[in-house]
Formats: structure tokens, sequence, C-alpha cells
């Protein structure tokens, strides 16, 4: 199991986004030590976290910067609003997709971010990468994950499956539990949470 136990900023030394397997220079780490390692997604700076693998020693786990990680993910919470095709589109843009919740722990951990963003009296939908818009009640996520409803988060009465109501999305309030998926108009514009797989080097 990793025990997390260093923080490292990782920033390229161009301004630009780099290529893919572009070099890296952790700036901070144990000892002050420098690492060139490569990365495969285009980031102009990482965020790191050195943890320990019993099979591999050391292993950095690395998010771009200003995304949440969790376990083997990375998170972006948006702050502006889109309709559930364009946030796929720009998850999709930014090497990710639509956040695809496979555990309760995952569920937990998102509701509890956005918790904290969310004030008295305030809520917020935030698209995830659920739909069932190819077939009426057929719920698919993005990633094709298979689709469990036992492993699903409904609001009690959702999804209402109205002919309408097509995209998935987590609705949170100051005092929402863990069940809080609702199914709106794929067109409406909410917030989202795109998803991509943290780096391990
Ligand atoms: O909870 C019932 C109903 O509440 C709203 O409609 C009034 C939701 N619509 C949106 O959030 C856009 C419905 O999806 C929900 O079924």
């Amino acid at each position: 199991m990793a025990s997390e136990v260093t923080y490292a900023e990782v920033k390229f030394k161009n301004a630009a986004p780099p290529p893919a397997e572009t070099k890296v220079t952790l700036l901070k780490g144990t000892g002050g030590c420098e690492e060139h390692k490569a990365l495969p997604q285009s980031s102009a700076e990482w965020h790191c976290v050195l943890g320990r693998a019993e099979e591999k020693g050391q292993v950095w786990t690395c998010c771009p910067m200003g995304w949440k990680h969790f376990q083997s993910s990375c998170y972006y919470f948006s702050i502006d609003t889109m309709n559930w095709s364009d946030s796929e589109t720009n998850c999709t843009g930014m090497s990710s997709h639509l956040v695809v919740i496979n555990t309760g722990t995952e569920q937990d951990f998102i509701l509890n971010w956005i918790k904290r963003t969310v004030t008295s009296f305030q809520n917020k939908n935030y698209y995830i990468g659920l739909t069932d818009q190819a077939q009426e009640g057929q719920w698919h996520w993005v990633d094709q994950t298979p689709y469990n409803e036992t492993a699903a988060f409904w609001r009690q009465g959702e999804p209402s499956n109205s002919k309408m109501e097509n995209c998935a999305v987590m609705h949170v309030k100051t005092n929402a539990n863990r069940k809080n998926w609702n199914d709106i108009p794929c067109s409406t514009t909410v917030n989202r949470i795109c998803e991509t797989d943290a780096t391990r080097f």
C-alpha cells in the first residue's frame, strides 16, 4: 500500500504546453533532488505526490495543476457551464472524459469536494459521464464501463426517465446525501467534472 509523503510542483521550462513524452523537471522533491521523467499528457504544470508502492519503491503520482487527485485519478471541477455534449467535448479536449463513478468512495470524494464550494441555500449541478440518449432507460458510461444499477447513486425518484431528460448530473446542496444523481435535459448548461488517469512514474 502506498504512503504519501512528499508533494512537488512540476514546471516545464517552456511556457507553452509540451508535446507528448516531453521531459520535465521536478522542482521540489525529497532532498532537493532533480529528476527528469517523461509524462504522457500535455500540461504546463503538474502537481505530484511521492508515495511508496510495494512492487516499485518510490512512485510519483501526478495530476495537472488545478486538478484534484484521488486514488488513481485526477478530477477537474469546472467553474463555467455547458450543455452535456459540449462538456464531454471539453473534457476530451483536455485528454480526459466526463467523470465515470465506479465506487462509493469515489462518489463520496466528489460530493465532499463540491460541498466545500457550495454555500447555504445554493445548489449546483455537475454533469457526469452517464447518458441514456441512445436508448431511453439504457444508461451508458462514456468510457464504456458497464452500467451497474446497484452501484448507482440516483436521488430518490430518479432517474425520472422522461424522454426529455437523458443526461445525468450530480446535484449538490450543502446537506446533500450520497444519493444525489438526477437526469436532466442534455441541452441544460451546468457545471461539469472531467476525469483522467493520474500519471505515475
Ligand atoms: O426532482 C424532480 C425534478 O426536479 C427538477 O424539475 C423541476 C429537475 N430538473 C432539473 O434539475 C433541470 C428534474 O430533473 C427532476 O426530476
